[in-house]
Parts: structure tokens; sequence; C-alpha cells
């Protein structure tokens, strides 16, 4: 395996740049071969804010058995009376896809301000004739105007929340209220680290089924808002424990105000706004909290070749189960109630909805289209394509234009990614009816199937008779993304396991980072202007969407690694039971192990670097860590403009201070998973 790891590191070496030289690919290899698996000593300061949370218990660890998709059909809802809805008979296409209206600001001393409410409404998911749905919705102020048409200014709350239009180099402000009043819908499982206004003792088992759970637990409903993907002071970024109930009566340990400042001076791309509250991020996002956030460049040379007004869509994919009174059916009984009265390893609907319908139809002319995908389910990855086998063009990821269009026939998008895709219709006839499908398995990637029925069909699209435009040609190059270069003598590169933490019956209690609690001590410090590598060992069996707050970063590579002997070696140095109760000594799939079983000694990986995939190859903020694979990215504690030649370690390149505030997050953006610990904080320093 010693060739794989130098034709890793030779490729690393090609990345970083011919200017540099052999001279460092030399270097680079003898650094990775020597690099050093001793303990790594946490850092001191551990995060503040924990007081009114509740943790949970070591387990432990064993090995793992596979999570499945719940058959909603077989689930008590928790209400009388109500059962559940069965997917097939929710007709296909009657909804019609409606566009989200866009937040209107106000202005003060030039700078755009918002207003962006939280509230309880009864909306339209399910087709005309069924019951309305009790959503938790953001909104205020909007135009419900379609593009090039006089305004339609209004208060209104929908789901999706209403798009924000932002431009690039303008920054703005969003005063965020909480509106929600009652108790939350859905159940909150106190034994996990949740808000706890009033410090209410924490349960203990049997627990009692939902409805009702613990009153202290569900009411008053805290939230707070994360712009995924945007580079955002730390204070503005919705820290988990920055959340706040009604009238801000409750307040968690780092809140320290609900207007946001987003200062938009990265690239333009589609973001997204969703809540983020400790423990309840799966619940407040499945209830509705969650819209499109879009940044335009005035100067986007590619911009003025793309579909535009009428013919741009943002597309948002989530997917939920219902009951028959209009209800969503989430989850009310854990796979393990002992442990998690009300918490799932995934939470996976039976019916598909994109922007808040179920299995909309859209009507297009014969003109190409841009679809601004965002993943916003809480555990579902989608693999999409046309019925008629048609390609389509990417343009976009999460952080930016892809550096070249790719043209594909299926596109996975897993949780939190964005796809920006071009179809174009003009070839197609009059009528022709064209329908986006899903075949990603569930969990992804060696999960049940998808039923082609129910959870393989995302939406129709019905090509009227119309003028026939052809889309305009694409250069070969939409935008230089820079080569980013290893900081040295800063201990890259950082070593992560992703690890299945479960209960002595096998049953999956939860996925952990690094072997550690999300309130174990901070270990990610890493100094601005300086670029670290980070290493995904993942030895769970699912693939899991790992986002990182306050950058975009870059996909490296990834590599199959021998995972039954690296985590026999990981054991062998931190035990096994998780979470650790000591830092974690970590390990490098790359560093040479004796080997009992071959006599020899040699290193984990047992197959070639996978460059990242062309719609991967551009500005990440999620990138996919597939299991038995260890996954490679660099994360340069810079915004995306910043000429690598510009970056000095210790010196702020940001518009605002990133070390100031609560700090930051990373984390699995399976929700369940967030929500059940999968996260780790990081706090970036100065000199
Ligand atoms: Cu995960």
């Amino acid at each position: 395996m010693k060739n794989s790891l130098l034709m890793r590191r030779l490729r690393s070496a090609w990345k970083a740049g011919l200017a540099v030289g052999l001279c460092l690919a030399v270097t680079v290899v003898l650094v990775g071969a020597t690099r050093a698996t001793g303990p790594v000593a946490a850092n001191a300061g551990a995060h503040s804010g924990m007081q009114g949370m509740t943790s949970s218990a070591a387990r432990p660890m064993h090995d793992s058995k596979h999570m499945h998709m719940r058959n909603w059909m077989l689930e008590p809802t928790g209400i009388v009376g109500v059962t559940p809805l069965d997917p097939t008979k929710i007709p296909k296409f009657v909804n019609q896809l409606t566009r989200p209206p866009v937040f209107v600001p106000t202005f003060q001393n030039g700078k755009a301000r918002y207003t962006v409410t939280a509230a309880a409404v009864q909306l339209q998911l399910l087709p005309p004739n069924f019951p309305r749905t009790l959503v938790y919705a953001y909104g205020g102020t909007v135009n419900f105007a379609l593009p090039g048409e006089p305004s339609v200014i209004r208060t209104a709350f929908t789901f999706p929340g209403p798009t924000f239009e932002a431009t690039r180099g303008r920054d703005i402000f969003v005063n965020y209220r909480n509106n929600l009043t009652g108790s939350h819908q859905f159940p909150v499982d106190p034994t996990l680290m949740v808000p706890n206004p009033t410090n209410a003792p924490m349960p203990e088992p049997p627990f009692k089924p939902f409805p009702p759970g613990y009153a202290a637990f569900q009411r008053p409903i805290a939230i707070v808002t994360h712009l995924h993907g945007g580079v955002t002071p730390s204070a503005s970024d919705g820290f988990p424990f920055s959340w706040f109930t009604a009238n801000q009566q409750f307040r968690g340990p780092t809140f320290t105000g609900s207007t946001f400042h987003y200062f938009n001076a990265q690239l333009a791309t589609t973001l997204w706004y969703h809540d983020h509250t400790i423990g309840m991020t799966r619940l407040n996002n499945a209830a509705g909290l969650q819209g499109t956030y879009i940044i335009r460049d005035p100067n986007d040379p590619i911009a003025s070749l793309l579909p535009r007004g009428k013919f741009e869509m943002p597309l948002m994919l989530t997917d939920r189960a219902f009951n028959s009174d209009g209800s969503i059916h989430f989850t009310q009984v854990g796979d393990n109630p002992d442990i998690r009265p009300y918490w799932d390893p995934e939470y996976f609907g039976d019916t598909i909805l994109v922007n808040g319908k179920v299995w909309p139809t859209m009507k297009v002319e014969r003109h190409q289209y841009r679809f601004r995908i965002i993943n916003a389910s809480n555990a579902r990855f989608y693999n999409l394509k046309l019925s008629n086998g048609m390609s389509f063009i990417q343009i976009g990821a999460d952080g930016s234009y892809l550096p070249a269009p790719a043209t594909l026939t299926e596109a996975l998008v897993a949780p939190a990614e964005r796809s920006d895709i071009l179809i174009d219709f003009s070839r197609l006839p009059a009528g022709a009816k064209v329908i986006l499908q899903n075949t990603a398995n569930q969990p992804f990637p060696g999960g049940d199937p998808i039923d082609p029925n129910t959870t393989g069909v995302v939406m129709r699209f019905e090509v009227e008779n119309s003028q026939i435009v052809h889309p305009r040609p694409l250069p070969s190059t939409l935008i230089t993304v820079p080569t980013l270069i290893e900081t040295e003598g800063i201990g890259n590169p950082k070593l992560f396991t992703l690890n299945e933490q479960e209960s002595d019956a096998g049953e999956p209690v939860a996925v952990l980072l690094d072997g550690q609690h999300f309130d174990a001590d901070i270990t990610e410090l890493p100094r601005v202007g300086t670029t670290e590598a980070w290493y995904f060992q993942n030895l769970s069996e699912d693939a899991h969407p790992i986002h990182i707050h306050l950058v975009e970063f870059q996909l490296e590579d990834r590599q199959d690694i021998d995972v039954e002997r690296f985590k026999a070696y990981w054991e062998s140095l931190n035990g096994t039971t998780l979470p650790l109760d000591h830092p974690t000594i970590r390990a490098n799939v790359e560093t040479a192990v004796f080997d009992p079983a071959t006599g020899t000694t040699h290193d984990f990986l047992t197959g070639p670097s996978e460059p990242p995939s062309p719609r991967e190859s551009g500005w990440k903020d999620t990138f996919v860590a597939p299991p038995g694979k260890v996954t490679r990215i660099l994360l340069r504690i810079a915004p995306q403009y910043t000429k690598e030649s510009d970056l000095v370690p210790g010196f702020n390149p940001f518009p605002f201070d990133s070390t100031a505030g609560p700090g930051y997050v990373w984390h699995c953006h399976i929700l369940d998973h967030e929500d059940n610990d999968m996260m780790r904080p990081m706090k970036t320093t100065p000199p």
C-alpha cells in the first residue's frame, strides 16, 4: 500500500502547483510518511454555555447493524382517531409547483434590514381536497410577484420560507423573531442535549409516550437560524446554544441578540437558511423552518448566459410522512426507547415535497431552465434523473459555480448540498411529460431501495406549446478555483473518525465525530490565514454529509480503507467505550502499523486516490464522507476570493473578526445525527 500513499501525496503535491516544484513533492511525501499517531492533547477552554443542557451516558460500542427505513403505515400517529396517510393514496402531479415569495427589506443608512418571524400556520402541502398541515414557517413582508411583474407586497408565512435575494458585496441585517408560543408538535427528546429553559430535571426511564412527552421540554419552543454556507461572524451564525424562545423570554447560554449580520462578500451561489437549535434541528426543520438564500453578483459574466426570471426556479426537496388529518408524521417512538424515547437514527418520509408541495407538477416552456436545487431533507439523499433519460448540465454546487459545466444524466444531492442545474426543454415536443426521479437508497448508499411509486418520484415537468428557444452555449470554464496549499508546521493533517455508538443490543445510539461528545473540550482551533488538511475516516456503515461552518472548502480526494483493521487499531489506542472519556488519540490510515495477520507493517489504505467528481470540484461547504473511505479536504480559514499569495497566518482575511463570539460548529447534516452529538465545535484563533 506504500504505492497508494505515494500516489496520494504526489497528487497532493501536483495540486500544490508547478511553481512550488518537485522539491515540495518530496517533502510532502516524507512528512506524510512520518506523521506520528501519538496523543493529541485536547486544548484548554471547553466552550462555555452547557448549563441548562442535558447530556447522554456513555455506552459500549459493538459491531453495527444497519439502520432501516420506518414503515409509517405501521407507526402510531400519537393522536387519537388519526391514522397514518397511505402515500399511494395521494395523487401525484395534482399540486402545482409554487415559487416562494421574496423577502422585502426596509432600508436604514443605505443598508437593507429584514424582519423574519417564525410562526405556526396551516398550509396546503398535500393536494387540494386533503387537509392542510400545521407548519412552523418563516415569514414577514414579502413580494409574491412573479419575476418581471408588478410587486404584490403582503405579510406571509410560507414553507419553504420566503427567498432572500442578496447582492454580492452588500451586507444585510436580519432580525429574527420567534412567535412560536405553543408546545412543539413533535416530541423533544429530553435524553439528547436540548434547550432546557426552566432547568427541568432530566427524566428517567421508563419514559412517557408522546404525546404528551415532557411539557418542560415541549415548550416554550426554542429557535435559532443558521445561514448555511454563509461566511458569517459567529455571533450571527446561529450557534446551536444561541437559541431563544417567544419574546426572548428564555435565551440560550451563547445568545447575544437575534439581529444577524450577513456580509454577502462570498461568490454568487445558492445558500439556505434553516433552524439550528441544539438537539432540535431535526424537529424545527421537519416542521418547516427552512428557506432559500440567493447571492447574485452584478459583475458575474456567466449569469447573463443563464436562464433568468421565470426560467430560473429554486427547488427545495424535502420528504415527509403525513397523517390522515394532514399533520406531519414524525418519529413518536424511538428505535431504542429505553435510551432515546423519541429519537430515530434517520427520518425518512414516504412522500417527496418540492417547494412545500407533495409531488408537484410544473408547466415549462420549450426553453432551458435553471433550477437551484437544495436538499433540505433531514436524512434523505437524492440521486436525481429524468424519466426520459435526458441529460442536463450542472453549473454550480454549494459555494459557487463549478470550474466547468458538467453534463450529467444523474446528480447526487446529499442533505444540505446544493445543485445548480440547467434542463433544456426546448427540444421536447409540446405535451411531453418528464418526471424528475430519485434512485438513492435510504440510508445512502447501502440502505433500503426507494419505492419507485413513492420516494422514487420527485416532481413532473409538463412541456407547454410555446415558442422554441434553444439555450445559449456556455464557456468551458465558469470560474477559476485557486489551488489551496496546506500550511506547514501546523499539525496537518487533522485526523477524524466517524464512529457509530451502539447499545448492548446493537441498536444505534449515536454516531460520533472523533469519538467525542459535542460538549467535550474544543480541539479544532484553526488559525486565520492558514490551510488545514482534514481527513474523515468513516468507520460507520452509512455516508455522512459533513458540513463545516464559516468557510467554503475544497474536496481533495477519497480512498478506500481497511475499516475492520483500522477500527481495531483505533480501539487499541482509545478503547471501545464511546463517547471517549479522554482526549482522542488520533490515528492516520496513511501510517504504517504492524499487522499481525500478515506479519508485515503497512498502512490501512486499500485503493487508489479517487479525485472529486465534477460536481464536487468547486467550492463546497458540505461533502459526502462515504463509508469505508477516508475523505480528504483542504480547509482554508479565509474567504474564497483571497489569493494564496495574500495569505498571512494569523492575519484576519475576513471582512469581520471570525475569532470573536461563541465560535462555529462542524457536523453531520443528517439532522438526526447532528441532533444526537454528531457535531463538534470549531473556533478560529488569532496569531
Ligand atoms: Cu451522519
